[in-house]
């Protein structure tokens, strides 16, 4: 059995899903704070109402499924953690340390660690961002990544535990809405452009940073997870990379299929957090050890996307 934890979240729900056709419904536990709303996620499998900060819970599903792998994906995102920095800290370490801790006392297979490219900071090279290289996050989202990467390579280092990370750069789904991200504008205006033909984004046009389409993202994650542990040399996280681009770049892509679709720029306090972040990955490191290579480019992605949310909100409005 595998369990995801964070499973109602953007990549969560994804995941689940597709750890469902790989594994089979009831072989993935769909676990979160809340019960899922999507009818998908509701239907296709188990689902357990999960704090990750309660110990008890997580133990007695522990003995009950007897997982063989776990994705803990339940974090606070960046801009949300800026907000509410302790709390973002404490839910981010100590979910991570009752999930090492269990995966440990369960002995868990593999165990799957969301990274983030907000690991890196201000001082980092912007460009090519290498595998090693110094890092100095200065948002408590980013702080909280780089010191769980830490502690996943010592659980492998110290206790062999098989845990396995990828520094995933924004995420962009059409199934989800994402939760308190600083590349959310990314999403979001795929929305708007089909719903008013016009968005408001809170970063300047200017603003470039690496980005990938969620089948991207999902196909690099089971890709990881399935490859022979001897490839995966790299345990505290992966560099990962597809594209990078800006407000103005989406932008111009939308166009080619909404011609008079408009941007106006606002940008918020999530400019300066994306001002410290990388413009662009090396991740050669991920293509060399276990052959990661991405599908989409931003037209692609936009396409996809268009088609999705059209069939989707058509989809609603019959329902
Ligand atoms: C965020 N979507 O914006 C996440 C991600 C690289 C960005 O970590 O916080």
């Amino acid at each position: 059995t595998v369990l995801v934890i964070g499973a109602c979240g953007q990549l969560g729900s994804e995941l689940t899903l597709e750890l469902r056709n790989m594994y089979g419904g009831s072989n993935v536990v769909a676990a979160d704070i809340s019960a899922p709303k999507q009818a998908d996620l509701r239907d296709s499998g188990p689902f357990e109402k999960v704090d990750v900060l309660d110990t008890n819970v997580l133990a007695e599903l522990a003995s009950k499924y007897k997982f063989k792998q776990i994705y803990h994906l339940a974090a606070v995102l960046s801009a949300t953690g800026e907000r509410n920095p302790k709390f973002a800290w404490k839910l981010n370490m100590e979910g991570l340390f009752n999930v090492l801790d269990l995966s440990l006392e369960h002995k868990v297979q593999k165990v799957y660690w969301p990274s983030s490219i907000a690991v890196f900071g201000p001082n980092t090279p912007r460009q090519n961002t290498p595998q090693y290289t110094v890092m100095d996050p200065n948002t408590v989202y980013g702080i909280s990544k780089q010191a769980g990467e830490r502690w996943c390579e010592y659980y492998f280092q110290k206790y062999g535990l098989d845990v396995r990370s990828l520094r995933y750069p924004g995420l962009i789904g059409y199934k989800a809405l994402p939760g308190g991200g600083t590349t959310d504008y990314a999403v979001d205006i795929y929305h708007k452009a089909l719903e008013s033909g016009t968005y408001e984004c809170f970063l300047s046009e200017d603003t470039y940073l690496p980005m990938m389409y969620m089948p991207d993202a999902l196909k690099a994650t089971l890709d990881l997870m399935h490859a022979p542990a001897e490839q995966v040399k790299i345990r505290d996280s992966y560099n990962l990379s597809a594209m990078s681009f800006s407000p103005k770049e989406i932008t111009e892509s939308i166009q080619k299929f909404i011609p008079d679709f408009s941007i106006t720029y606002k940008p918020d306090y999530r400019q300066q957090i994306a001002d410290s972040w990388p413009q662009s990955i090396d991740d050669s490191t991920a293509q060399q050890d276990w052959g990661w290579k991405p599908a989409y480019d931003l037209d692609a992605m936009t396409e996809d996307m268009l088609l999705n949310l059209k069939k989707m909100k058509e989809e609603q409005t019959l329902a």
